[in-house]
């Protein structure tokens, strides 16, 4: 039995591990849609696989499923090494999760919370107040971000890594929440029109 990925397209977390397969080409990964819209993420098969009806889901050849993205992406990288996507040494390993770590805390999250506070595709009630503080601390990691991706072409230099594919969920869920990237991330737009938009579904 291949291996399953549950996900949904909009969504963030799954949009990271999706990138990471692709980037792989890890094609024999069964892609199955959860579809929120039909509130699949409640149904009890769903739920067998997430308690907490989240995706994505890594279902593994016996049944084991795992449901934490950066996890999924780090336990396929140890299976399937090439091309590395991580590091080849401890000292780019600790490199580039630094990025990706920075990435997933200070554009990741404040780009889901800002949707969710403006256009939630959940359903969420708006909230001015989170979207502006979210909105207000956003220009500083762009703009670090942004000068990485100028000496790059990629987030780590010149082999994309799971830094880009955290990237590309923060930028691309942005782009469903209708939030524009501002003209002065320029080396940002041009990451995305290059690198990312080769991945995306939605
Ligand atoms: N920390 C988890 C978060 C998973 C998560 O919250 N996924 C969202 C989609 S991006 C979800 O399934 N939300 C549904 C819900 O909260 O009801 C990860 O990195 O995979």
């Amino acid at each position: 039995m291949p291996m399953k990925l549950y996900h949904f397209p909009p969504a963030p977390n799954p949009a990271k591990v999706l990138a990471y397969i692709r980037e792989k080409g890890l094609d024999d990964i069964e892609l199955v849609l959860v579809d929120f819209f039909n509130q699949e993420q409640t149904s009890p098969a769903h739920l067998a696989r997430s308690p907490r009806g989240t995706v994505p889901v890594l279902e593994l050849d016996d049944g084991t499923c795992l449901t934490e993205s950066l996890p999924i992406i780090e336990y396929l990288e140890e299976q399937f090494p090439n091309p590395w996507m991580i590091g080849r040494t401890p000292l780019e390993r600790a490199q580039v999760r630094s990025r990706e770590r920075y990435i997933e805390m200070n554009i990741l999250s404040r780009v889901i919370r800002l949707v969710h506070a403006t256009r939630s595709p959940l359903g969420l009630p708006p909230n001015p107040g989170v979207a502006a503080s979210e909105q207000a601390r956003l220009p500083e990691a762009l703009s670090h971000v942004n000068a990485m991706v100028g000496t790059g072409p990629f987030v780590c230099g010149a082999q994309p890594t799971i830094a880009d594919c955290t990237l590309l969920a923060a930028l691309n869920f942005a782009r469903f929440g209708q939030i524009e990237l501002a003209a002065e991330y320029a080396h940002l737009q041009e990451w995305f029109d290059q690198f990312a938009l080769r991945h995306l579904q939605t």
